[in-house]
């Protein structure tokens, strides 16, 4: 296989000069955009190599269509466009995952799958490969059918030539809405029209591997109420570089701030509990793109909450009520699918419109630890706005379903709960005037910042334990110097109400501010070590 480097070399100039790719142009004058369709094993990006062009022999035209791709789509389309629409991956099962797959096989027959597939907008190539991947890589008897639900897209390669392009595919169905209904209607529609007994979502920038689908239905097969997402690889926006090196070593959590999702490093307990590598993981939540789950439990569950809109907290949603509703969320190690990891495309719903779906999630699902959330977030709570909420609950209620306690309790016992909290909010510095900000959640040391009611990264939490902190972020104390990180340091910190200040305990130092830096220094009655914090109501 050619590295990206060297198909540089060798076949650029080929592709300036001839390009190999098709253009279908014939009576109905549908005018196809431009791709790649060979089989080469030696070609651009085959077996998921990066392909990267050398920018020094780039025209100018060239280079204005790279960055008009990516402007539009939010990754590099122009590279995607060198790449083949088949393009083959690495083989990645391991031998316990090929055991497992095939002993099971003796003795089950899968079931059917609809894939479904929403999509706003987006790029050719990325959407084409994505089902390509899918018919190539899914035993036939299974696969029964992929429906493209079109969710009102305005660019016009996905309306005539996307029809066009699969009209010979018996099993790729097209459908369109007449209305922009966001991520969540817009695949209820998809199951709406599907046939099989399983039902597969996938995002429209996907690639899968060979073997994605076997392991996920067999669990399916085996307990109709798992509910199964793969392992997913990156596949990098910029160069379409993928593998299956991503490791099995992170599940499902949820933050306090916004109810979104995050990956968190599986646990001692869930990884014991385990008797083989093939097993999978019970994850308290999933990230929600990529999933397999039975049309039957699914409609059970109440499929998703139709009101929420656009993009968000569905994810959050499926997953409580998976557990609560006796269920199973599990990430299956042997399914591996590709999906590119796109930034600033969520802007479509903006960040509060998932937020109002996360309000639905946490009035339905989430009894009285909604009040952890709202706390957190509540400069931006206008829960007038999130809408009728009885159907939902009902459904809840006529399910039976446990408590969000019962969850926290079993499934999630690991997840730190705002308990305890003798104050809560904005922690202001009077000598400076300005807030403790954790400067998001990459950042090492806190730093002061103009207050800034909106941002949640100056919330902070102090408890009863002398922890002060924000969801999964602490601040301690290394070596005399303040910290941030994601582990806690219980009774490091105490708050004198009598004087304001915020006190190390082990050292008897005092939180100060000097040439704008957060230290520790000699409690003194300067201003700079006075902090205002708000107390909370008590629990
Ligand atoms: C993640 C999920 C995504 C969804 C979302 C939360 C993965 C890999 N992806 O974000 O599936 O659960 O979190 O809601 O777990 N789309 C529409 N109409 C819209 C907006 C989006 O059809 O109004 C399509 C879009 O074209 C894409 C899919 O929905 O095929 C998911 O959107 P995304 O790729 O922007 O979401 P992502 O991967 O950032
Ligand atoms: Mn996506």
């Amino acid at each position: 296989m050619l590295s990206g480097a060297r198909w540089l070399e060798s076949e650029l100039t080929l592709l300036n000069v001839k390009r190999p790719t098709v253009v279908i142009q014939d009576q109905d004058n549908i005018t196809l955009p431009m791709f790649v369709v060979s089989r080469n094993p030696n070609g651009p990006g085959e077996g998921g190599a990066a392909v990267v062009i050398d920018t020094q022999i780039m025209t100018q035209s060239e280079k204005a269509e790279e960055k008009g791709g990516r402007d539009l789509y939010h990754h590099n389309e122009f590279v995607s466009k060198k790449i083949s629409i088949y393009r083959d991956l690495p083989y990645c099962w391991t031998n316990t995952c090929e055991q497992f797959v095939s002993k099971e096989l003796e003795r089950l027959k899968l079931p059917e799958v609809s894939v479904i597939i929403i999509f706003n907008n987006e790029a050719w190539t990325p959407l084409v490969r994505s089902v390509h991947s899918i018919l190539d890589r899914t035993p036939s008897t299974v696969l029964r059918e992929v429906i493209l639900v079109d969710d009102k897209s305005t660019l016009e390669h996905l309306h005539a030539p996307l029809d066009k392009y699969f009209r010979d595919y018996e099993k790729v169905k097209i459908v369109r809405v007449p209305v922009r209904m966001g991520l969540i209607n817009a695949r209820l529609r998809g199951v709406e029209v599907s046939a099989a007994p399983v039902l597969v979502f996938l995002d429209s920038h996907i690639e899968c591997f060979k073997g994605w689908a076997e392991s996920m239905l067999i669990r399916i097969a085996q307990n109709p109420r798992a509910v199964v997402f793969p392992v997913i690889e990156g596949i990098d926006k910029e160069t379409f570089k993928v593998d299956c090196t991503t490791s099995d070593s992170h599940y499902g959590d949820f933050d306090w701030k916004n109810l979104f999702f995050n990956w968190i490093k599986i646990p001692q307990r869930e990884l014991k509990r385990r008797k083989s590598a093939a097993d999978s993981y019970r994850s308290p939540t999933m990230p929600g793109g990529l999933f397999a789950i039975s049309r039957q439990f699914f409609d059970h569950l109440g499929a998703y909450d139709p009101q929420m809109l656009f993009w968000g907290g569905e994810n959050i949603e499926l997953s409580f009520k998976t557990w609560m509703c006796n269920g199973s969320l599990e990430l299956d190690p042997c399914s591996h699918v590709g999906h590119v990891f796109r930034k600033g495309v969520a802007a479509v719903g903006s960040i509060n419109q998932s937020f109002r779906n996360s309000l639905r999630v946490a009035e339905i699902w989430m009894d009285d630890y909604k009040n952890y959330f709202y706390e957190r977030s509540r400069y931006r709570i206008e829960k007038e706005n999130i809408g009728s909420l009885s159907d939902r609950q009902g459904l809840r209620k006529n399910l039976g379903c446990q408590s969000f306690a019962w969850y926290l309790e079993n499934i999630f016992p690991e997840k730190k709960v705002p308990m305890c909290i003798i104050y809560a909010g904005e922690i202001k510095n009077e000598g400076t005037t300005t807030c403790l900000d954790s400067a998001g959640i990459q950042s090492t040391k806190p730093i002061l910042y103009a207050c800034f009611l909106e941002s949640d990264n100056q919330v902070w939490y102090i408890d009863i334990h002398g922890q002060l902190y924000q969801d999964n972020l602490f601040m301690c104390v290394l070596e005399q110097k303040i910290i941030l990180r994601g582990h806690n340091c219980p009774n490091e910190w105490a708050f004198k109400e009598e004087t304001n200040q915020i006190i190390h305990s082990q050292s008897g130092l005092c939180l100060d501010v000097i040439d704008g830096e957060v230290i520790l220094s000699k409690c003194s009655d300067v201003l700079t070590q006075k902090w205002i914090v708000t107390r909370r109501r008590s629990e």
